[in-house]
């Protein structure tokens, strides 16, 4: 089975998907072998890693590379979170196109205007695409996939933007219409309030997504009896890695020697095991031996 199609069947059969985000292929191998389903390459980790902000300042490439990489080194589904589509449905189809081709299930776009600011920027920029040109983006999505399993994500900011419920239910059954295949609905609310609202008056069927970022008390049960169908934790992988990082950082400029500090690190080992040094060293011992076979060494 394809990562695509593990994506969608687990949409249909499980209660709910935990996505994990990452930011390059060591997060996102580290979201895997912690057991989530998926994971989320989110455009504001990637821009955190290059030291830039979140506002289409790093172009599809760059994006593309990060995801791509993640998706060279997991098994599981990568989501890759690709902003406003980086243009109009022309930039889309290529988009899908490249992204498809590298092994990425899924695509997630946003209804924001170019270029477009984090969602959870205090008076950040939020306008809002018309729903026109939206749609027009997401059938040009869904006409440029080659494998009917590559999932499309439209992902609703009128809550966001502040245009309000009824718009964010319209544009959302729009999309459904056009072809998405699941819809984001995404909220800076701190409680759950407004996505609940929007997931009990949804009467469409396709599955809904949240990122529960700054709603982050809500319960997994609380989710999964909304009908919520994925929960993507988008940036608490990057967070944790730039805590560590400074408190490692402060300390080991203090200290007169190192060894101070090892317990608060991961050892070589681990990180050997994450790169799989072990597999090289025995395929080197596998071709030496062959390479003693056919009289090459002694
Ligand atoms: C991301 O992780 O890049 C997202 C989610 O798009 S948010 O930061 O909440 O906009
Ligand atoms: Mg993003």
């Amino acid at each position: 089975m394809s990562k695509s199609e593990v994506l969608r069947k687990d949409l249909e059969s499980k209660s709910i998907l935990k996505v994990g985000g990452a930011f390059d292929a060591m997060s996102a191998k580290l979201v895997e072998n912690s057991g989530f389903d998926a994971v989320w390459a989110g455009s504001f980790a990637i821009s955190a890693t290059h030291a830039l902000p979140d506002a289409s300042i790093l172009t599809m490439t760059e994006f593309f590379d990060a995801a791509s990489s993640m998706s060279s080194t997991c098994e599981i589904p990568i989501i890759a979170d690709c902003d406003t589509g980086y243009g109009g449905p022309s930039n889309v189809r290529h988009m899908v196109q490249k992204y498809e081709s590298a092994g990425i299930s899924s695509i997630c776009i946003e209804d924001k205007t170019f270029p477009k600011q984090n969602s959870l920027l205090e008076n950040g920029k939020n306008d809002l695409l018309s729903q026109k040109e939206f749609v027009a983006k997401i059938l040009a999505a869904k006409e440029s996939r080659n494998d009917k399993n590559f999932i499309i994500i439209a992902r609703v900011e009128a809550l966001i933007s502040g245009a309000g419920m009824n718009e964010a239910l319209n544009r959302a059954t729009a999309y459904e219409k056009a072809g998405a295949d699941a819809i984001l609905i995404h909220s800076k609310q701190k409680t759950p309030d407004e996505i609940f609202e929007f997931t009990d008056s949804w009467k469409g069927s396709a599955p809904i997504v949240v990122v529960p970022t700054t709603y982050d008390s809500v319960k997994i049960s609380e989710l999964e009896s909304h009908k919520i169908k994925m929960v993507i934790y988008a940036n608490q992988t990057l967070r944790v890695a730039h805590m560590a990082m400074t408190r490692l950082l402060e300390d080991m400029i203090k200290v007169d020697h190192i060894s101070d500090i090892k317990d608060k690190m991961s050892t070589m080992q681990d990180i050997f095991d994450l790169q799989e040094m072990y597999d090289i060293k025995n395929k080197e011992k596998k071709l030496e031996e062959e390479l003693k076979k056919l009289g090459y060494i002694n």
